[in-house]
Order: structure tokens, then sequence, then C-alpha cells
């Protein structure tokens, strides 16, 4: 479908003044949570952009600050990405917000620190396109360049994490932590995504399986990441173990708005 199926921009009147061409609903939302990222976000930004524009898709960049107190925010918006923000840290939180947010008919997603490729961002567009609900990126079948992941990452705590989810929910995948995805957004209300942290990126692997969406890997490539992770290596594995055995009964999750309603008034 990219450089071909374009949404049409609709002609308005004036009142009497000579018709105008409305923009164009995106049809692409590129979504990306940005923590204190202000020496890649404006690149990011800037690529997804460029490549919308040169597959002639229409699309919007949404950048979600998730409390940044660098200039992560002012470099997106000069970069032309809508911002938006969420007080309330979490890659879960940051996500969840920026999927309100988004218009779009696909969504895809991926890090505000230059490790994923969004010129790659067609490929994923073409394969929701092809019938994929859910595409996921592996860079474990694709190219990981030296020094973007570490050896413990590599050969620990991916393949255990990856493993568990492949036996115990049957997701047939190769590398459930890979942060460049893209699905349909109008799976968005039955996914019910209600992660507030990185166990997201496992919660979303589980949900698309649980409810039989079709899903699709594409190799890619993962290269160093510019500036200092906000991974917490162990808290983050243990949230995401937790939810992996948490949800091991197939029970749906809560709505996020019953979620809401269960959180502290402030933290809503
Ligand atoms: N971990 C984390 N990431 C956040 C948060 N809010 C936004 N983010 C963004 O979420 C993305 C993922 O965080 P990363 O630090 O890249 O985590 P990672 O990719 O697992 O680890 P690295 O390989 O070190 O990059 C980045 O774009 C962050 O800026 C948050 O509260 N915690
Ligand atoms: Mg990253």
């Amino acid at each position: 479908m990219t450089g071909t199926d374009t949404a049409a921009s609709e002609t308005i009147g004036t009142n009497g003044g000579p018709p105008r061409e409305a923009p164009a609903a995106p049809l692409v939302s590129v979504v990306i949570p940005c923590l204190d990222e202000a020496a890649a976000i404006a690149d990011c930004v800037a690529c997804a952009r460029e490549t919308l524009a040169a597959a002639r898709l229409p699309g919007e960049v949404i950048v979600v600050d998730n409390g940044s107190t660098d200039e992560s925010a002012q470099r997106a918006r000069a970069a032309g990405a809508t911002v938006v923000t969420e007080p309330l840290r979490g890659y879960g939180n940051a996500y969840r917000r920026g999927f309100d947010a988004a218009r779009g008919r696909f969504v895809v997603m991926g890090d505000a620190d230059g490790s994923y490729d969004f010129g790659e961002l067609t490929r994923f567009v073409d394969a929701l396109d092809r019938g994929a609900d859910f595409v996921i990126g592996t860079r474990l079948r694709g190219r990981i360049h030296p020094g973007a992941m570490s050896w413990v990452h590599r050969y620990v705590g991916n393949p255990v994490l990856n493993g568990l989810l492949n036996a115990i929910y049957g997701a047939g995948i190769s590398d459930s932590h890979c942060g460049m995805r893209a699905f349909r957004r109008e799976d968005l209300a039955r996914l019910e995504l209600r992660s507030t942290g990185m166990e997201l990126a496992s919660e979303q692997v589980i949900r698309s399986v649980q409810l039989g969406l079709a899903i699709t890997e594409l190799p890619i490539d993962y290269r160093p990441r510019i500036g200092r992770s906000k991974l917490s290596p162990v808290p983050d594995g243990l949230r995401h173990l937790r939810l992996l055995v948490g949800r091991a009964g197939g029970r749906p999750p809560r709505s996020v708005a019953a979620e809401r309603a269960l959180m502290p008034e402030n933290e809503r």
C-alpha cells in the first residue's frame, strides 16, 4: 500500500471564498514515548516525518513527554511532532497517553533514543495493510549493532522472558521486548492495555495472542541508543515476570477506566 493508498484530502467550501483543501486525516500515527531524550528525539521525529512524506502516507508523529527536564519537548515540537504530556512516569503510562491522542488507522511505536530506525516504518505499515493485526520487530533475527544490547540482555534477560512468554501463551515470537511495533488503532479498545511501566511490552503481546490477532515479526536493525538508558533491568524484569505469571489464567484485564477508578485521585 505504501505510496498508493493515501487518505484523500477533503475539499471544503468556505463562505463565498474558493474551496480549500482540508488536511488529510492521518492514516499513520507514529507514537514515541520520551523521557529526557533531547540528544536523539529531533532526529527520530525528522526521520519518521520524512519517511511518511516520502511514502506519501498521511501521518502524524506524536511525542509523549513523560516529565522530561531537558529540552526534549521543545526539540520534538521544533522537528514537527505533536507533543502531548503524561505527568505520570512510566513507559506504559506514556504509551497509553500517546495512543489516546493518536488519530491514525495504524499506530507505529518506537523509542526516542535512536536505537530503532523510523525509516523502516513503511515495512510495518505494509505488513498491517497486507492483513497483519500486530507487527513486532525482531532484533534477534535482524541485526544488533555492536554495543546496542548488553550481553546479559542479549543472552539472559530477553531469551528468558521471551521463552516464558512463548511457553505460557504460545506467542511464537523471537523478541518480545522489541520496542518497534505497529497495530491497528481500532484494536485498542479490546486490547485494554493497562500497564504503567515497561511491562506494557509484554502485556501488548499477551493480549494480542489472547485476542487471536494475526501477529507478524519483521527483522530489524538495533543500534546503540543515544543518551542514558531509562531501563532499570531488575525491577523492570520483575514487572514483566509478574505480569507474565499473573495473566496466565487468561483473565481479561480490567478496563482502563475501571483501573483508573482504583487509583488514588491525584494519580488518575
Ligand atoms: N524506562 C522508561 N522509559 C520511558 C519512560 N517514559 C518514557 N520513556 C521512553 O520509553 C523508551 C524506552 O526506554 P529505554 O530507556 O529506551 O528502554 P530500553 O529500550 O528497554 O533500554 P535501552 O536499550 O537502554 O534503550 C524511551 O524512548 C524512553 O525515553 C519511563 O518512565 N521509563
Ligand atoms: Mg531504548
